[in-house]
């Protein structure tokens, strides 16, 4: 990454299927770290700037679709691009944490494993797109997807809005879709870590606690010390 210091601030993503908790549990980390006094940017993927945004509003309305799964996983990284360059990258460098609600794993899981894209373009994609700006911590949130999207359900009802692109999907692309991020997860242990996300918010907030403390701030696990 050009620019990037040994000051660089740390980078950390979530992962997982649908309803998972994600954005929720990216709330509780931001506020547990600005309560320790460190600078947080939380942001989120496919979007988190401007020209960004522009992109997943044609994606999630599934314009992209007949494309098929190369070109969509072409329009996620050139999302990825213009966040990269515009939001993660410059607050690193300012000594921020980023936490980023989906991110290159998301194009593996979705476009790489269900899209049946070949392993060698995927990772050429994000060689050219991520370069060296990889997490630092990735939290896999696990669940079963018939829990996770009865959560998107009845979210979606309470505030009366449609199915996107990928919600639409039926329960065995769901189920593939939690196969690949633990697949994932368990290719690289040491930035993976998966939570069990079927817990209650407070539960799963003190387990990611616990992992970010003994990962990247230097307390052992289980030693979470003042609460979710
Ligand atoms: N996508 C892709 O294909 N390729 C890519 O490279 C990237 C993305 C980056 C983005 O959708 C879509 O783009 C996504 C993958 C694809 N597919 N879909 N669909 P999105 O950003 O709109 O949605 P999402 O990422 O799937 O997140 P989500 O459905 O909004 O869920 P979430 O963030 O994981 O969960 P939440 O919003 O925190 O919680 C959901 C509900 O459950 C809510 O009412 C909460 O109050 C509740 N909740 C949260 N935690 C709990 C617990 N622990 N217990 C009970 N209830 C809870």
């Amino acid at each position: 990454m050009p620019g990037e210091t040994r000051s660089r601030g740390r980078f950390i993503t979530f992962e997982g299927g649908e309803g998972a908790g994600k954005s929720t549990q990216v709330e509780r980390l931001r506020s547990r770290l600005s309560q320790r006094g460190i600078g947080v940017v939380a942001t989120r993927e496919p979007g988190g700037a401007p020209r960004a945004e522009r992109i997943r509003s044609f994606l999630l309305a599934g314009r992209a679709k007949a494309l098929g799964p190369a070109a969509e996983a072409i329009l996620f990284s050139a999302a990825r691009n213009d966040h990269l360059d515009t939001t993660i990258r410059p607050a690193l460098a300012r000594g921020q944490w980023v936490l980023c609600d989906r991110f290159s794993d998301s194009t593996r899981a979705y476009q790489g494993a269900l899209g049946d894209l070949d392993p060698t373009f995927l990772t050429r994609l994000e060689e050219v797109v991520v370069g060296a700006t990889r997490p630092d911590l990735t939290l896999v949130l696990d669940l079963p997807p018939e829990l996770g999207l009865a959560r998107a359900d009845a979210r979606r009802q309470a505030r009366s809005e449609a199915t996107d692109r990928f919600e639409a999907e039926d329960i065995g692309f769901h189920r593939a879709l939690r196969a690949a991020f633990l697949a994932i997860a368990e290719e690289e242990p040491a930035r993976c870590v998966v939570i069990d996300a079927s817990r209650d918010a407070d539960a799963v907030a003190a387990d990611i606690w616990s992992h970010v403390e003994a990962r990247l701030l230097g307390a052992p696990v289980g030693e979470a010390g003042d609460g979710a």
